[in-house]
């Protein structure tokens, strides 16, 4: 019995140290989420997005490009306050809850450089 105990213990060790040789543990999107991604070429995966329904909702991020990039709301030129995610590099994935009322927002990527990465998102 104290042999198995020893034994489930270190796999379980292994298992939490195994993959990137980060401590923290990979992050995984929500199942629920609303997820956009950035791809090479300085661009979302989509110019437009939606229309989702008003209220909360959970956005996902997901990086299939090789450098950083983050996702930002506006509406006209007021940034939705405390609401940004960051995908540092390839196969990163980040998400976070916002409630948006209805209109026309747009998706932004704050890097310097990428003033183009633009999209479109409906809200109604
Ligand atoms: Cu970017």
């Amino acid at each position: 019995m104290k042999r198995l105990l020893s034994f489930s213990a270190s796999v379980a060790l292994l298992a939490a140290c195994g993959g990137g040789g980060t401590s923290a543990p990979a992050e995984t999107l929500p199942t629920d989420a609303f997820v956009v991604t950035a791809v090479s070429g300085l661009l979302f995966d989509a110019k437009s997005y939606g229309p989702i329904t008003a209220g909360p909702i959970v956005f996902g991020y997901k990086n299939e490009d090789s450098i950083r990039h983050t996702f930002i709301l506006a509406k006209g030129d007021t940034k939705i306050p405390n609401f940004k995610l960051v995908v540092a590099k390839k196969g990163d994935v980040d998400s976070g809850p916002v409630t948006l009322d209805a209109g026309t927002y747009t998706i932004i990527c704050d890097v310097p450089g990428h003033s183009n990465m633009k999209a479109t998102l409906t809200v109604e």
